[in-house]
């Protein structure tokens, strides 16, 4: 298990870094909260709650963060009431359900699967890319085929209800390929567009993974890929600093690096909340009014399993769970 004492000794020295420079002071003085043990899984949205209590079962009996965070997401990914996330997701607006992932390890190694089909849990293929293949990434076909070779099942992943709601938005889709024509309904990150599951874990030895899952915006252009299985994008996890997620509209988060950024930022002293809050309000700076319609919002955790959130919109929430409470929900800060 975890040793307090040395925790307490971590956060002493994270205490009096902040007393020694007011820059320093700027950069960490967004509230920083942290669990008072480690192992700690968080991960984005609601859903998060019941993901984050798989991956802890493999974390309360000493087992690996990257087994702990593949565990976690393939709940969603197998949730038939989740269309955002694996079976079920709604799907492009040609009618395909094309599923993204990446996963990240406590060594730098990491492995991604995008713009696959049929294939329910693409998480667990995004980690065998990353330890059976000479690659990283594996896109469409090969991935699909890289799947069944590894013995996946290849099966229809469109259900009735997401094909319901692809019909009912087809009624009045414009075929144009203009982003974010899917939110009709109001801001990106809407019913059809949120909750993409990033989750982070440390285990008791101190070691970071990272897991990140999404079927993307619904009803996106056939071949479209967002943030998600992108590291750096997405994901992205250094064993030395911490990791960082991400949720909302991928294009955004990609011209901005932004789970990389927001590690970077954590490296040079920021706290989890605030690297989260710069990489957000470099995305408001670079498309102002752009950044009025859509969400995009940021998850981290330092070494130190100090965590914080910050989204361009209100209604970003993250689940938190570790020793002393398993169901925890948070509603992130926002911009707006
Ligand atoms: C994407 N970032 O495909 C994903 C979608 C998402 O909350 O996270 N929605 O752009």
């Amino acid at each position: 298990m975890f040793n307090r004492r040395k925790f307490i000794k971590l956060s002493a020295a994270g205490a009096s870094l902040s007393v020694v420079s007011t820059d320093i002071l700027a950069k960490t003085s967004a509230t920083t909260s942290h669990s008072d043990s480690l192992p700690i899984v968080i991960s984005t949205w609601d859903f998060g709650i019941a993901a984050n209590q798989e991956a802890w079962k493999t974390l309360s009996e000493g087992g690996r963060a990257l087994d702990a965070v593949e565990a976690g997401v393939k709940i969603p990914e197998a949730d038939l009431n989740n269309h955002t996330v694996g079976r079920s997701g709604y799907p492009d607006r040609d009618g395909h359900v094309t599923l993204d992932a990446c996963i990240m390890d406590e060594k730098g190694n990491c492995g991604a699967v995008a713009a696959m089909e049929y294939i329910a849990h693409p998480i667990s293929i995004a980690r065998l890319v990353m330890e059976k293949t000479p690659h990283v990434f594996l896109v469409g076909e090969g991935a699909t085929q890289f799947a069944v070779e590894q013995g996946f099942k290849r099966e229809k992943l469109l259900n009735s209800e997401s094909e319901k709601a692809w019909k009912e938005w087809l009624k009045k889709a414009e075929y144009k390929p203009t982003i974010n024509i899917e939110n009709s309904k109001g801001i990106p990150g809407n019913q059809y567009n949120h909750d993409t599951i990033g989750m982070l874990a440390i285990d008791a030895k101190g070691n970071i993974s990272g897991a990140c899952t999404t079927s993307g915006m619904a009803f996106k252009m056939h071949g479209r890929v967002g943030d998600s299985p992108i590291i750096g994008a997405g994901l992205f996890v250094d064993n030395e600093v911490g990791g960082a997620v991400s949720t909302g509209v991928g294009e955004e988060v990609i011209r901005n690096v932004g789970s990389f950024l927001v590690v970077e930022l954590m490296r040079q002293g920021y706290s989890p909340e605030a690297a989260c809050k710069e990489a957000v309000q470099r995305i408001i700076k670079k498309k102002p009014e752009t950044a009025k319609q859509i969400q995009v919002g940021f998850l981290a955790i330092n070494k130190k399993g100090e965590y914080g959130a910050y989204a361009i919109q209100k209604g970003f929430s993250f689940a938190v769970c570790d020793q002393s409470k398993q169901d925890l929900l948070i509603n992130g800060k926002s911009f707006y």
